[in-house]
């Protein structure tokens, strides 16, 4: 097909579209742009320019913690989003893991006991030769751009990027000058905590930080790719909230540490087995924090502060680039994925990090703007391997037959509508199943063979503090699901 060169107007800062027959496909447009266009010959290339453009924004071990979601968090940026938007209450990763989670949705495939398992999970090592996400756009006319965290490593796929992922470089992880020394000396003895403390509150601009710089050169690359002759598919990874908890000192002025509530859930669910709670190594990385044992009552509550500080901070960062789409006039044909890879414990059943399969581990926050959708939120029960589906049925491009999640399309036009009975999860021993009421896990060990199940009743007990699984009378519930999931196991390619 003949490639014509598509007219890119600015006017006012904006950054619109036109062709002589479909005339302005973005808003911001302005009736003097209507007069040029007349005086400009132009020829169409309307299957691709009516594409729209995708937005992919992906938080780091952001779990629902936000405004939008009913949580005392100040996230004003993104609420704003959600307003304008579908929000998805009952969302999923499908391993609470960030490469493994990363690697399920960029290939479209869940996961099983070999692949997608760990934190630094390469796709294209799991799953050779799958079309992902990105070349799959690339592939459909596409320029695809990968700023910050997006796959976890940023190599893997990198043909499926029209230029090479970026990603900041030599940012410190700490700004006060005693955490830098304590980080590299910790670092150097090499042995736990080998990091620096898990949380810093420096009196700091946000411009040196990582997610500033990612959200600076986002700002820069949208400029100049709305300019391109191809609609785009700008993917961008914020870092936090993912541990340290470093955050500029104004964003944890935001909260009154006296009103910082201490855990909820604070308490190993009666009668849940062994398998289900970890030791949060990852959190014991980190100075401060005690080897073994709970942390302090105080440090409980200064990590949940952290938390909502960097949540605010990035926040704030994905304003700035949300500013820039209105700025250059993309709104009306940009589609606006937001998606946290996985859930977090803020002390929810003892457990601090991601690593498990409660409720609080697999839940993620998921928000989804698209042209002609009115706003909304839904209690469908959906996963994060639909994302590339629903990205490709909004583009009107192909869906791969290898996808393994569905389309959220219908769910965005009738959020209330009955939907999928089932969200499938994994991590490491642990399989779990999230249906309307309930969620039943199921550890197993190296033969399949049943070692624990827990079953937590959605609507008595949403804190998931009591395993009725032990119960006998619920032994028929525990069977009705363990069927479902070596259903879901044997359709993820995995062995039921
Ligand atoms: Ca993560």
């Amino acid at each position: 097909m003949q490639i014509d060169p598509i007219l890119a107007i600015r006017d006012l800062g904006s950054c619109v579209k036109f062709t002589r027959k479909q005339g302005l496909l973005n808003s911001a447009g302005h009736l003097v742009l209507l007069t040029v266009l007349a005086v400009i010959p132009l020829q169409v290339r309307a299957a691709e320019l009516s594409r729209p453009n995708i937005l992919f924004l992906a938080v780091d071990d952001l779990r629902p913690e936000l405004g939008c979601f009913g949580e005392p968090v100040i996230s004003p940026n993104i609420d704003r989003l959600a307003a304008k938007s579908v929000r998805f209450d009952r969302a999923y990763c499908t391993v609470p893991t960030c490469g493994a989670s990363r690697a399920s949705i960029f290939t479209g495939l869940r996961p099983t006991a070999t692949r997608f398992v760990t934190a630094s999970t390469s796709a294209q090592k799991d799953a050779p030769g799958t079309v992902t996400l990105n070349t799959h756009f690339r592939n459909h006319g596409y320029h695809t751009v990968s700023l910050g965290k997006v796959f976890h490593i940023p190599g893997d796929n990198a043909h499926g990027w029209s230029e090479t992922p970026w990603v900041p470089a030599g940012v410190p992880e700490y700004f006060a000058a005693e955490n830098m020394t304590l980080h590299e000396q910790r670092a150097k003895i090499g042995e736990k905590p080998d990091r620096g403390p898990a949380w810093e509150s420096a009196d700091q601009p946000d411009t040196d930080y990582e997610d500033s710089m990612i959200a600076t050169r986002a700002i820069a690359d949208l400029q100049r790719i709305c300019r391109s002759d191809k609609p785009f598919f700008l993917a961008v990874g914020f870092k936090k909230p993912h541990l340290p908890f470093v955050a500029p000192q104004k964003y944890w002025d935001l909260y009154d540490r006296d009103q910082i509530e201490s855990p909820k859930d604070y308490l190993v669910p009666q009668g849940a087995p062994a398998e289900a709670i970890h030791d949060w190594g990852e959190l014991r990385h980190y100075s401060g924090i005690p080897q073994t044992g709970p942390v302090s009552d105080d440090a409980a509550r200064k990590l949940i502060h952290g938390y909502k500080a960097c949540i605010s901070f990035v926040d704030s960062q994905i304003g700035q680039l949300l500013n820039e789409l209105d700025v250059l006039g993309l709104n009306d044909n940009t589609i606006i994925m937001l998606w946290g890879d996985h859930g977090w414990n803020l002390g929810e059943h003892t457990l601090w990090c991601k690593h498990s399969c409660f409720e609080v581990s697999m839940r993620v926050p998921l928000i989804v703007h698209a042209p002609g959708i009115s706003p909304g939120s839904t209690q469908g029960l959906t996963e994060l391997v639909d994302m590339y589906p629903t990205l490709c049925d909004l583009a009107g491009i192909p869906l791969p037959d290898h996808l393994q999640g569905d389309s959220l399309v219908p769910l965005l036009r009738d959020p209330k509508r009955q939907w999928k009975s089932a969200a499938y999860g994994r991590f490491r021993q642990g399989n779990t199943v999230r249906t309307e009421q309930f969620r039943y896990t199921q550890y197993t060990n190296n033969t399949g063979h049943i070692l624990s199940q827990m079953l937590y009743n959605h609507v008595a007990d949403p804190g998931e503090n009591t395993n009725i699984a032990v119960d006998k009378d619920n032994a028929s519930i525990s069977e009705t699901h363990s069927v479902l999931l070596s259903d879901l196991k044997l359709q993820s390619g995995d062995a039921p």
